[in-house]
């Protein structure tokens, strides 16, 4: 990738961070913290890694992304805003009864693939997916993202044992590693030490890339598709509620509130970083 591209794809990412505390605003309870730790993967995939037809969003032919942490759902929103399957006045009417864009992904929303949002279920589903495409000969790739809380999910890891038995080389998952889940630091809550030699051990291959680095992601995924006879997995080393100074790393805004002086707060620094992407 040229700085060209990184260029834009920055800039994308910092666009995907503007939607998302825009659908928070002030006062609304949303996902800032994993939202935004994913924001560089998901400009990556959907604007340079992924087959994507704006014209055709259910082409047969396109790759599948799926948010197994289906609470990050505004981010996919953000992005598939950008991509323009839905008009922007969505993004304000998010989590409302009028509105399309739900706390959770569901299948009304054009893009999404998968209701996602009771945990550990995305990589079945990806599975599924994977072999059903496989099948049909078809050249789209599966794309899964998980949560590193997410991995104290038993029936994720019957579906790594699933996808390596299968040899599903047409499917790639991410680990979202932010370090921190709910209510405070994985670590602490269900320690799972030394994912990427678990995740070898299960018959996948392992890569770790710095999460908002743009082309370290797209390097990743390119390196991920090249593998052949196993499904591959990327873990995205990452910062949750990265670009946010005050809610970077605090569990609180895993899924919390912005009052008007933090949302001004936030306004005003994802505006200096709009001069630097
Ligand atoms: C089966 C299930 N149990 C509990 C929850 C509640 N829950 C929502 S988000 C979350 C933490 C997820 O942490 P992680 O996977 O690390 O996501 P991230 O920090 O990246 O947002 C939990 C426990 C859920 N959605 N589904």
């Amino acid at each position: 990738m040229n700085e060209g591209q990184a260029r834009e794809l920055r800039a994308i990412a910092h666009k995907l961070r503007c939607n998302v505390l825009e659908m928070i605003g002030v006062g609304k309870a949303g996902h800032w913290g994993g939202s935004v730790s994913l924001a560089e993967t998901l400009a990556v995939l959907y604007f340079h890694s992924m087959r994507v037809d704006r014209a055709n969003p259910k082409n047969p032919e396109r790759d599948r992304l799926l948010l197994s942490k289906g609470h990050a759902a505004l981010i996919q929103y953000a992005a598939l805003c950008e991509l323009g399957y839905f008009p922007r006045e969505e993004l304000g009417k998010v989590k409302s009864l009028n509105g399309l864009l739900q706390g959770h992904p569901d299948l009304t929303v054009p893009g999404i693939e998968a209701v996602t949002g009771s945990l550990g279920q995305g990589l079945s589903l990806g599975v599924g997916m994977s072999l059903a495409l496989r099948l049909d000969k078809s050249p789209s790739h599966v794309f899964v993202i998980m949560g590193d809380g997410e991995q104290s999910e038993g029936q994720l890891w019957e579906a790594a044992m699933a996808a390596a038995n299968f040899k599903l080389d047409n499917l790639t998952a991410f680990i979202d590693w932010n370090k921190i889940q709910a209510t405070g630091r994985t670590e602490e809550i269900f320690s799972i030490p030394d994912l990427d030699k678990k995740w070898r051990s299960f018959g996948w291959e392992v890569l770790t890339v710095n999460g908002h680095d743009v082309a370290a992601i797209a390097a990743g995924i390119e390196q991920a598709k090249t593998v052949k006879g196993k499904p591959a997995l990327v873990i995205l080393d990452t910062i949750k509620g990265k670009g946010v100074s005050f809610a970077e790393n605090v569990a609180t805004y895993h899924n919390g509130m912005f009052d008007e002086k933090k949302y001004t707060q936030a306004i005003e620094e994802l505006t200096a970083q709009q001069e630097t992407v």
